[in-house]
């Protein structure tokens, strides 16, 4: 039923129902995304290894269609950086993508392949447009999950490797219990 046909889906702040599928980030999925190494080395060997955020996915495969995800991004902060979202390029770079905030609160960090960079607060009722060609991340800076919707062609593809092997020019950290936006000593650019 939800592979073809019209479907309706039920979404609040614990996820989506039905959907096609799940996908549950671990710390030790994102071991080379946050920048504060001994902070996660000092985790995982006191046996700590949270789950970072889930997406529950409803996917399509013509062209033309639509996919849909709700992402759930826990609170929380390895050293000093909030728990966030891998981040991707989308493959066909003619994509865009629209987020819709559905509880908590965060950030959309975009970032194009010369490095630079854009965001957009995510909360609820807000929306946040993604342009096509921009890689995205999202940041969770509050103390509650965030979570939101996604919309975006079923064709996209995502690219996960550009963002693994660079990361992003900007990281968002917590600073006299504010989030601040920072350059990312370790990124590599071009
Ligand atoms: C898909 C869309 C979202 C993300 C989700 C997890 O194009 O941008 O559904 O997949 O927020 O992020 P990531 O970077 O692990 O796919
Ligand atoms: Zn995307």
């Amino acid at each position: 039923m939800i592979l073809k046909g019209p479907y309706s889906a039920k979404l609040d702040k614990t996820g989506m129902l039905p959907y096609g599928a799940k996908v549950e980030r671990r710390l030790t999925d994102l071991l080379e995304y946050f920048s504060d190494k001994d902070a996660v080395n000092k985790m995982l060997s006191g046996g700590e290894n949270p789950i970072i955020y889930v997406v529950y996915e409803i996917g399509r495969e013509m062209e033309g269609e639509l996919n849909v995800g709700c992402t759930i991004i826990y609170p929380g902060k390895i050293g000093d950086e909030y728990y966030f979202t891998m981040g991707h390029f989308h493959v066909k770079e003619t994509t865009s993508e629209v987020y819709f905030g559905i509880s908590g609160e965060g950030m959309i960090l975009m970032q194009d392949r010369k490095g630079n960079v854009f965001v957009e607060e995510i909360k609820p009722e807000t929306i946040v447009y993604i342009p096509p060609g921009l890689a995205h991340r999202s940041v969770n800076t509050g103390k509650t999950e965030l979570v939101f919707l996604a919309i975006y062609p079923s064709g996209s593809g995502h690219d996960y490797e550009t963002v693994r092997k660079k990361g992003f020019a900007k990281l968002i950290v917590e600073k006299n219990g504010k989030p601040v936006i920072i350059d990312n000593p370790n990124y590599k650019g071009n």
